[in-house]
């Protein structure tokens, strides 16, 4: 089971540009086939059906941790694309102003549509996230395999949307996102490393340009993010570590696998009420509410 905390991986910067099309463009980061959804799902999956678990421990620990974290990446990915359309449209109540017109050639109408200027599990076409992106075959090796292909394919889209848009808070993510997927990359490598002998991480990095060139992402490789592995748990999944060792294969910096710090990630943006919408209720009303409720 998982326990969770009301707070994000990183203190993401308010957007300095809404901008509906980049959230829609951000969307394939979420709910697309190579996105945060089907990284959790597919990692979820397979921990839950690892059969045969307690005599490939290490194995088994190591997706655990991973899924686990994916569950935050998906949060994170999220707010970006609330951040981004916050104060899209025009703030005003009276629906004969046209409040929503600013967004009417929006690529993604859904977003104020069907939702609150929020994001949705969809991709940047609009699609909707599906099951068939897991992959989840009983086969250990079959599996990890599809894991690095999944990672490669998500640092591609990422590296994608970066080149699209220059909204700082589209970036901020995607830079710290390309740094523990890059870590996620190395461990499925190292994880076929160790079942196989093949010297998986010569293929890297895929595609051929380096965190290092992102500003965002230099940022926490500079502070050895790129190196540690997260055991996600107090005292479970602690054998992940038989995995997530030695050398780094870019920079040969050595890994660590160990514990989230105390007070990792920061606090969880507060999102402004965006009442053309009509999605706020009456504060008198609600203060009111609250009060009785104490
Ligand atoms: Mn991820």
């Amino acid at each position: 089971m998982i326990l969770r905390m009301d707070r994000l991986l990183i203190d993401l910067p308010k957007s300095n540009n809404p901008d509906a099309n980049a959230a829609a463009a951000v969307q394939e980061l979420l709910g697309g086939k190579y996105g945060e959804m089907s990284t959790l799902m597919n990692y979820t999956f397979q921990s839950f059906n690892m059969r045969g678990r307690n005599q490939l421990r290490p194995f088994y620990d190591l997706i655990a941790n991973i899924a686990a974290e994916e569950y935050g990446h998906i949060e994170l990915v999220s707010y970006t694309i609330n951040l981004i359309l916050t104060g899209a449209a025009k703030r005003d109540t009276d629906p004969t102003k046209e409040p929503l017109n600013p967004l009417k050639d929006a690529r993604n109408s859904y977003h104020w549509i069907a939702g609150g200027m929020t994001a949705l599990p969809v991709d940047s076409q609009g699609a909707p996230w599906n099951g068939s992106y897991v992959n989840n075959t009983g086969n250990l090796k079959q599996d990890l395999l599809f894991n690095f292909n999944l990672e490669c394919g998500a640092r591609l889209n990422k590296i994608r949307a970066y080149e699209s848009t220059s909204n700082n808070t589209a970036r901020a993510m995607i830079g710290y996102l390309l740094v523990r997927g890059g870590v996620h990359i190395v461990a499925y490598a190292k994880a076929l490393e160790k079942l196989t002998g093949v010297d998986v991480g010569k293929l890297l990095p895929i595609p051929d340009i380096s965190n290092k060139k992102f500003p965002e992402a230099k940022a926490h490789e500079d502070k050895g993010v790129h190196l540690k592995l997260y055991q996600f748990s107090p005292e479970d999944y602690k054998q992940a570590g038989q995995v997530w060792n030695g050398k780094h294969p870019e920079d040969g910096q050595e890994l660590v696998f160990q514990h989230l710090p105390k007070d990792f990630g920061a606090p969880v943006p507060d999102l402004e009420p965006e009442p053309q919408l009509q999605a706020p209720l009456d504060p008198d009303t609600m203060k009111d509410i609250l009060k009785k409720m104490k």
